[in-house]
């Protein structure tokens, strides 16, 4: 494991490190928390932390605490404090704040071996629960619960002169392809187009059912709309086998940039009425949202996307680009032609 010890003491740190180090565990040690908290900030594969409860900048227990909103709910993290203090109310206070476990000081090496092995096998469990609650099965990517958590994280740490963008896109009458080749067929044109989309190691999530979204970190709207480009260009030249003969499929893109203070679905929404704008426009191509907020009129299923409603071709919550608002059709492709003449 990878192993983050804390203690002010050189012998401490020395005969722990020792212990550790004769089972092959790589250790980087501190003399104090702030500068663990630094480290640990910096390298989010750290297993576990082993900390004195008597630190000098700030106390043990902080440490835990800090440590522990470090590594949030989707980073898997053992803490062990020690202490020589062998009281009882200190250990209930080490739990609390945080720690999983609570060692004596210097730990007998047996002792601090198999809480190790114990904290092993939590890790592996935790990190299979946060994979699963991450991760569309389908297709590997983000679900769209991850993908709204990164897309928070990110929108949080953003410096007001940084753009942002949002890549929606959903595959043109796909449901068609599920029709003409089955669904297994379409499983498995889901999983290319999301492969293709995943290429350069982009922000994506899966949405919901045949949509996707890409965030781009950086990225400002006419160079999202290029990388928009490039991927519809991409997904349309990809071949896919079935037992009917080959398909290939295309995709509708939403472009919106970040407005600065503008939340993760309110942006979403933007590239959703792009998305929409672009299906309605012929589909196989790119629209982008003006920087312009949009109105939303109240309605039950108003908040972030219409994918759902729009799939159900039911009545959608009406979003109305605000008075200045407008679409700008970035790319004219050639019209689809109804999509199943597209499939082979
Ligand atoms: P449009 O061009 O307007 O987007 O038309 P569409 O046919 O792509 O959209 P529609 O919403 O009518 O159909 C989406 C289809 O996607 C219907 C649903 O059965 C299918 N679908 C959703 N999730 C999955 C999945 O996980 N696997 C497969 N094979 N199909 C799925
Ligand atoms: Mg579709
Ligand atoms: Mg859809």
């Amino acid at each position: 494991m990878h192993i983050v010890l804390v203690d002010p003491s050189r012998t401490v740190v020395k005969c722990v490190t020792r212990m550790l180090e004769a089972r092959q565990h790589e250790v980087h040690a501190f003399a104090d928390g702030p500068e663990a908290l630094v480290y640990m900030k910096s390298c989010p594969d750290v297993d576990a932390l082993i900390t004195s409860a008597e630190l000098v900048t700030m106390s043990g227990m902080e440490l835990c605490w800090e440590a522990r909103l470090v590594a949030g709910s989707r980073r898997p993290l053992c803490i062990v404090l020690m202490s020589s203090i062998g009281d009882h109310r200190k250990i209930g206070e080490a739990l609390d704040s945080g720690a999983d476990e609570f060692i004596g000081k210097p730990p007998v090496p047996e002792e601090l071996y198999a809480r190790l092995r114990a904290a092993e096998r939590v890790k592996t469990m935790q990190s299979e629960l946060i994979r699963l609650a991450t991760t569309d099965p389908l297709t590997g990517i983000m679900n769209r619960r991850a993908f709204f958590a990164h897309a928070g994280e990110t929108f949080r740490c953003e410096d007001a002169a940084r753009a942002i963008s949002m890549v929606m896109f959903d595959i043109d009458h796909f449901k068609r392809v599920n029709d003409v080749h089955g669904h297994d067929v379409g499983d498995e044109v889901l999983r290319g187009v999301s492969r293709e989309a995943a290429h350069d190691g982009v922000i994506i999530g899966r949405l919901g059912g045949e949509e996707f979204a890409v965030l781009l970190d950086g990225v400002a709207q006419p160079q999202a709309a290029a990388f928009a480009e490039r991927l519809r260009a991409r997904i349309a030249a990809l071949h896919f086998e079935a037992a009917a003969g080959g398909l290939a499929v295309t995709c509708s893109f939403g472009v919106a940039e970040r407005i600065a203070g503008e939340p993760v679905d309110h942006l979403l929404k933007r590239a959703d009425v792009a998305l929409y704008a672009a299906k309605e426009g012929g589909r196989n191509r790119i629209v982008t949202a003006d920087a312009a907020p949009l109105v939303a009129t109240p309605g039950p299923t108003s908040s972030i996307v219409r994918a759902t409603s729009r799939a159900s071709k039911g009545p959608a919550a009406p979003l109305v680009p605000a008075a200045n608002a407008a679409f700008d059709v970035l790319v004219e492709t050639t019209p689809d032609r109804g999509g199943a003449g597209r499939i082979g």
